[in-house]
């Protein structure tokens, strides 16, 4: 049997990157349209900076796409607000809804904003050295609260993949994290949010290992 390499990578915190990894993405302001809930402020906001304005960044070691295998990378949000809702990732569940994933924060502050497909929600405190357990079947995104970089190291089962369409579906996630008018961070409703219809609840909650 032909095995594969151990893979040893460098976290850069400063940075906010996998030293060594094999691919990297950005995702731009222009690629978050329609996320936010102020399309005003969006607006100003890409007046300001451009459609190709870095927002994060992922380098990440993705060896295969096999069941058992494990895909590990970094992630890097730049702070800020659109209007007053805090800097978001796209935001996703599994593919294979029912795959885990673990955070680390590296450096800055952030939250991990969680939604179970039935619109249950729950926010996790992202700072250095906390790990956030992601548990299968939770539609999971980050947001940068704090003033600096957020800087994560995360790990995922190979086989996983991302769905976005989940969020987009629903109206976006039911919680939105915004200014709390004193410098901090507050989870508000989301008017936009529609449950999720039953049978696509069952279906995710069925899959199959
Ligand atoms: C993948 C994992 C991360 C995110 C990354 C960007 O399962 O959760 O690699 O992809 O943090 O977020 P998003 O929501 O744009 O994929
Ligand atoms: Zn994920």
């Amino acid at each position: 049997m032909k095995l594969r390499e151990p893979g040893i990578f460098t976290v850069d915190a400063v940075a906010g990157e996998l030293c060594g990894a094999g691919t990297r993405y950005r995702k731009t302001l222009g690629d978050l349209q329609g996320l936010y809930e102020d399309d005003a402020a969006f607006e100003r906001l890409l007046a300001q900076r451009g459609t190709d304005a870095v927002m994060y960044e992922v380098t990440d070691h993705k060896p295969s796409s096999d069941a058992g295998d494990m895909i590990i990378g970094v992630t890097r949000m730049i702070p800020g607000k659109v209007g007053r809702e805090y800097f978001l990732t796209r935001g996703h569940i599994h593919a294979k809804a029912n795959r885990p994933e673990m955070y680390y924060g590296e450096a800055g502050y952030g939250l991990m904003l969680l939604e179970s497909p039935d619109g249950e929600v729950r926010v996790v405190e992202m700072r250095p050295r906390t790990v956030c357990y992601v548990p299968p079947f939770w539609i999971h995104r980050s947001v940068n609260v704090g003033a600096e970089d957020l800087v994560m190291t995360f790990a995922y089962p190979a086989d996983s993949g991302q769905d976005y369409d989940i969020i987009a579906k629903a109206g976006g996630m039911r919680q939105r994290i915004v200014d709390d008018g004193a410098g901090g961070w507050t989870a508000v409703d989301n008017t936009s949010w529609r449950p999720r219809p039953a049978d696509l609840v069952a279906s995710l909650y069925g899959q199959a290992a």
